[in-house]
């Protein structure tokens, strides 16, 4: 029977390490006889799942990428959730994607039982499954539908983003390519799994090399110290507020744990930073401190990674480097025209075998976002000596807060459902840290006034964490242009 290709390529690491905590050590063999035993629990009397959407709620480690693996291995569709989010948006992707089944692990169980009841969707507890299972597998071929992610953009709800299993394979095997991936590897694992950064560039290239994972539940600066500092890592990819946290907690630190943690992070063979663009200060402190040249690629949940600095080579701050293998870039003017020489600005479209299939049940959306076969990323670059350099993004309505894409119009839906707020605005403001942070500025209905804390307060269960405004400001009324739009660039002026 032919397999999936990174269900195969397991078979070749197969007492290798693919994941090591503090207490345990997982091999490759465990992790294809625990997705062979998720994969049948799944199925249970059916063949196959022919697509089946299978959402998961799994916390970061083995037990996730088992799960994933039995999905993809019985036929099914992954829908990766965000653990912290809220009911609402739970309960907007299930449906949306139509999600018959839902894997969880012990302790969300308790937290999403009631919404699969209410949704008639069937709970996996993984925690159930604790003797092997055997089951023939289907054979699911590439051009089969593999993943859904939702992903936030120019309109109010996200869009789920549909890639096949070729999509991700080429996604996979250009960045093991250009990164040079080997089993030698070792990486920590700290970004969510619900986006193509934890779920591709990390987890699924680290499986595909025969490398090792070691998986922590969130990213907590001084925990990733102590095992930088133990030279555990020959990798490291985070977002730039992460590097950010870092440099800050080595200031921090003491003379002596400093030069034992910098000397960690100096052995290690390549460290990776996107999902956000990276100040070229950042990108300066970083290597002053460390001697490590970060390596700054651009990536989108749609295409998987596009372009890249070169892993041999010059790896230039502010800058994103060269379309990575098999991926092909254009810029494209307002006008329509391709950009053919550098320093003229363009919208990135990109081309090649890693792009989407479609939004889910969104054919027009899917439509629009295309020209000509190119993919339209709706972000602004220049190519100066050969190198792209993102200059930002046409929405003002996407806001990047620490490598987190979130929609101003979702928030604005949200903040209008307040009692008191009877106009609303959100925009990203720039913030060292964060790289844009949530800013909300609002019209009341009453005189009676509305602080920061209540209106964050009253966020909380209705949107994620990381898209509650961190700033607000009370206006009388809202600027708007001649056709009664509100101008954004006028109320960021406000700042
Ligand atoms: C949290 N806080 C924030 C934000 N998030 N403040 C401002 N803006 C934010 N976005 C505040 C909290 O309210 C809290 O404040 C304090 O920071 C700590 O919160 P916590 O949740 O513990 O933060 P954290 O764990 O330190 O999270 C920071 C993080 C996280 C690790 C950078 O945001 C993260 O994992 N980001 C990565 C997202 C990612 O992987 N994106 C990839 C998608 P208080 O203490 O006052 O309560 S993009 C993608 O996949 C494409 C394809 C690509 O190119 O990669
Ligand atoms: P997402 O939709 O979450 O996949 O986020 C993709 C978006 O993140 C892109 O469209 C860019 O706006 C942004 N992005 C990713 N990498 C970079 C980078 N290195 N520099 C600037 N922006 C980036």
């Amino acid at each position: 029977m032919t397999e999936l290709p990174l269900i195969a390529r397991a078979r070749s690491h197969l007492n290798s390490v693919a994941f090591r905590t503090a207490t345990t050590a997982l091999t490759y063999q465990n992790l294809l006889d625990r997705s062979a035993t998720l994969a049948a629990a799944l199925l249970g009397e059916a063949l196959d799942l022919q697509e089946t959407r299978v959402a998961l709620l799994v916390s970061p480690g083995f037990e996730y990428a088992a799960a994933q693996w039995a999905i993809w291995r019985a036929g099914g569709i992954k829908l990766p959730m965000c653990l912290s989010a809220t009911e609402p948006e739970w309960e907007y992707a299930l449906t949306d994607s139509g999600v018959s089944i839902l894997m969880v692990d012990a302790p969300m169980a308790e937290k999403i039982s009631p919404l699969c009841q209410k949704l008639g969707v069937r709970l996996v507890n993984l925690d159930s499954f604790t003797t092997a299972l055997v089951k023939p597998l289907p054979e699911v071929s590439p051009e089969r539908g593999a993943m859904i992610l939702y992903t936030s953009g120019t309109t109010s709800k996200p869009k789920g983003v549909l890639t096949t299993h070729a999509n991700i394979q080429s996604q996979i095997e250009s960045l093991v390519r250009a990164w040079e991936w080997t089993p030698a590897d070792r990486i920590p694992m700290f970004l969510p799994l619900h986006h193509i950064h934890g779920i591709i560039n990390l987890v699924s290239c680290a499986l595909w090399s025969g490398a090792t994972i070691e998986p922590f539940s969130r990213f907590d600066a001084p925990t990733i110290l102590d095992r930088v500092r133990a030279d555990a890592y020959t990798l490291f990819m985070a977002v730039p507020t992460i590097y950010v946290k870092l440099i800050q907690a080595l200031e921090a630190a003491s003379p002596a744990d400093r030069a034992a943690i910098v000397a960690g992070f100096a052995k290690m063979r390549l460290m990776v930073s996107g999902s956000a663009a990276l100040p070229a200060r950042v990108h300066e402190q970083w290597t002053a401190l460390t001697g490590q040249k970060l390596l700054e690629r651009y990536g989108m949940t749609e295409i998987g990674m596009a372009i890249s600095n070169p892993y041999r080579g010059e790896r230039r701050p502010g800058a994103v480097g060269i379309p990575l293998p098999g991926v092909e870039v254009q810029l494209k003017t307002e006008t329509g025209v391709i950009v053919t020489g550098d320093d003229e600005p363009g919208e990135i479209q990109v081309r090649g075998p890693g792009v989407f299939r479609t939004y889910w049940n969104r054919p027009a959306a899917s439509l629009e976002s295309f020209d000509d076969g190119w993919f339209c990323t709706g972000d602004m670059a220049v190519r100066e000596r050969g190198y792209y350099r993102i200059m930002g993004r046409l929405s003002v309505d996407i806001i990047k807060s620490g490598g987190y894409k979130l929609s101003a119009l979702e928030i604005e839906a949200v903040l209008l459902e307040h009692p008191n707020i009877h106009e609303c605005a959100v925009i990203g403001l720039p913030d060292d840290t964060w790289g844009e942070v949530v800013t909300a500025v609002v019209v009341l209905k009453e005189s009676f006034p509305l602080e920061l804390s209540a209106l964050r307060d009253w966020c909380k269960g209705r949107v994620s964490a990381y898209k509650i405004p961190q700033r607000l400001r009370v206006v009388k009324e809202l600027p708007r242009n001649a056709m009664g739009k509100v101008t954004k660039p006028v109320v960021r002026a406000l700042f």
